[in-house]
């Protein structure tokens, strides 16, 4: 698709997906990756450091290790701080003229985390908007999840509400993770949910204030994905009381190449 049709869609419907993103190449090293996080995460745990706390075991799954004996996770945050992997591919250079096509040239990273749902036990993620739990103003981020493995229904790929950016920011409460979670609202019309499955390698971009969640794992498959959230400087912090005043992202294009750039609540 063309940029220009590519921003279109994303306005008109709140998504856009890129198709066949990461060669084989990058995948087999991104599926290497994660299994060093496996063994960092069970090592982090065991000493007891602090950084262990970015590592989020599954929290629905009967079993607490894979059968080979690693922690059964199903989120790390902050990727970038533990993985020189997962730090440049927030910078691939297919992906970040697509996210400057949308945003503008200059772009900052909120959010670097890998979301996985092992095989059998991944949890469902209720429907909800990113905006309605992040400090940032105006609710004009952009998420973009990249499938490291097939994604399907089956494995719990991402669903969406096309045109829900368009809602407005709404309340969802806390976000349920239980296996069968659609939504805890009663007045969502989840008929018009739509799964988007995705090859590996390919990509969803979303709207933070696009209305999405994704199923529980019921396949044999493990869906992982990596998920960055971008924003331009427009975008202000706008910290909740007790949160810290400042806070500092990395630079991932523009802002004259400097490596990070410090917001202060006004
Ligand atoms: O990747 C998923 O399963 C859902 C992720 C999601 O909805 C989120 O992190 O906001």
């Amino acid at each position: 698709m063309p940029a220009e049709s590519q921003r279109d869609f994303f306005e008109e419907h709140g998504y856009l997906i890129i198709d066949d993103l990461l060669s084989s190449d990058e995948l087999d090293m991104c599926r290497s990756e994660i299994e060093r996080l496996h063994v960092l995460a069970a090592d982090l745990e065991a000493t007891g450091k602090p950084e262990a706390r970015q590592f989020q075991r599954e929290p629905h799954a009967e079993a607490t290790h894979q059968d080979d004996g690693l922690p059964l996770l199903r989120k790390v945050e902050n990727t970038g701080q533990f993985s020189e992997p997962f730090r440049t591919l927030s910078t691939h250079d297919r992906l970040i003229p697509v996210i400057q096509q949308l945003i503008g040239p200059d772009l900052l990273l909120y959010r670097s985390t890998l979301m996985l749902k092992p095989a059998h036990h991944g949890s469902a993620h209720a429907l909800h908007q990113d905006s309605a739990y992040w400090p940032m103003e105006p609710p004009t981020l952009v998420t973009v999840s990249i499938a490291l493995n097939e994604a399907t229904a089956e494995n719990g790929c991402i669903q969406v509400i096309p045109g829900s950016h368009k809602w407005g920011l709404q309340e969802w409460g806390l976000i349920t993770r239980t296996d069968d979670a659609i939504t805890s609202r009663d007045d969502i019309d989840v008929s018009k949910r739509i799964d988007v499955p995705l090859r590996a390698g390919s990509a969803v971009c979303f709207h933070s204030l696009m209305v999405h969640g994704s199923g529980a794992n019921q396949s044999p498959h493990p869906r992982n994905t990596a998920l960055y959230a971008y924003f331009s400087p427009v975008v202000r912090y706008a910290p909740k009381e007790g949160q810290p005043t400042q806070r500092s992202f990395p630079v991932i294009a523009g802002l004259d190449g400097q490596a990070e750039f410090t917001l202060t609540a006004s």
